[in-house]
């Protein structure tokens, strides 16, 4: 791995970090008026990922999703405005942290209806296969979705023909409150899961960004040389409620001790460490490098709280019914 390379890995760790506590900050004004899911503590994986991805690929993510939005290529500012509920966002202010879509970076949506997203994107990776067998899809969803009947009927149909489908899982271990291991049975891994869906699937700690890159790398190739789908599971913690900007640790479903151990696995800190440690970069550069990120957060929310909500007259358009 090149020093450029790491400097990128690091600095987009850096921005998606900085970009959902200034959201944090700012929640409590009470101008952004949706729910909002954030992904601080699980950030290695869309950028171990995204890192892999060409403009031409499609991605499709759920409900925690700016981290994937932002890694594949999507506006800052375009997404602050569809926060701030206003015509100049991704989705022309309708759609709100949930609703991200880009088509001008093929992240072609989100959808928060847990699991729906993982068809969408196995329909819309069969559509473009026909037309062209070497574009990508990389669907991103939590360890909850394994757990509906899509994710096997849509891993199944990926199987068995063959599409360019990379399945990213962020296991995080909860779906909303209730752990993984009151609802799925511990001896077998969501990789496993896949695998037995004829799935080349692998099972990786998703804290260090090095180790998903290098494992993405590893199945993304897989996927682009023609030999079918992939599931890539990444181990990861979320760090706040499920959803919105304060910690729930009052709520006492998390077992004593786990939030302080993944904390002390944030994959931010880890980075840094190993950068500064490695000399690979120095501390200068790191705050050169978060300035500039404070600036161009500076910027998007400016223009995100200076833009005009959408006019009446959009109430119904863009409204598909069949
Ligand atoms: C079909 C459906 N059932 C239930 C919900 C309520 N719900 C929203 S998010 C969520 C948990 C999702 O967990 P996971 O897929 O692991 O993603 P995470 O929130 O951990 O990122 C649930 C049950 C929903 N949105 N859709």
């Amino acid at each position: 791995m090149n020093n450029e390379l790491r400097k990128d890995l690091f600095r987009s760790l850096l921005r998606v970090r900085a970009i959902e506590n200034r959201i944090i900050d700012k929640y409590g004004e009470n101008e952004m008026r949706c729910p909002t899911h954030f992904s601080i503590g699980q950030e290695a994986a869309a950028v171990g990922v995204c890192a892999h991805l060409r403009p031409e690929d499609y991605t499709i993510s759920a409900h925690r999703s700016h981290a994937h939005y932002l890694c594949k290529g999507g506006s800052l500012p375009k997404m602050m405005a569809e926060l701030y509920g206003k015509e100049t966002g991704c989705a022309g202010g309708k759609g709100g942290s949930m609703h991200l879509v880009d088509f001008s970076v093929n992240f072609i949506g989100c959808v928060p209806i847990v699991g729906s997203t993982i068809p969408i994107g196995v329909g819309a990776s069969f559509g473009r296969y026909i037309q062209d067998e070497s574009a990508l899809t990389a669907v991103f969803f939590g360890d909850g979705a394994t757990e509906t009947g899509v994710f096997h009927e849509s891993l199944n149909f990926a199987s068995v023909h063959k599409l360019p489908v990379v399945f990213v899982c962020e296991n995080n271990l909860y779906s909303v409150n209730t752990p993984l291991e009151m609802r799925q049975p511990q001896e077998r891994t969501i990789a496993q899961l896949a695998e037995t869906h004829g799935l080349k699937a692998v099972a990786e700690d998703g804290q260090e960004v090095e180790k998903v890159y290098a494992v993405a790398g590893e199945l993304i190739d897989h996927v682009r040389s023609g030999q079918g789908p992939v599931l890539l599971e990444l181990a990861t913690y979320r760090w706040l409620e499920h959803c919105g900007p304060r910690q729930d640790l009052h709520l006492d479903y998390r077992p004593e001790g786990e939030f302080d151990h993944w904390v002390s696995r944030c994959p931010v800190k880890l980075y840094q460490e190993k950068m500064l440690n490695e000399g690979h970069i120095t501390k200068e550069e790191i705050d050169a490098m978060q300035a500039e990120i404070d600036a161009e957060i500076d910027t998007a929310f400016d223009f995100a709280k200076n833009s005009p909500f959408p006019d009446r007259s959009q109430l119904m358009a863009n409204i598909y019914a069949s």
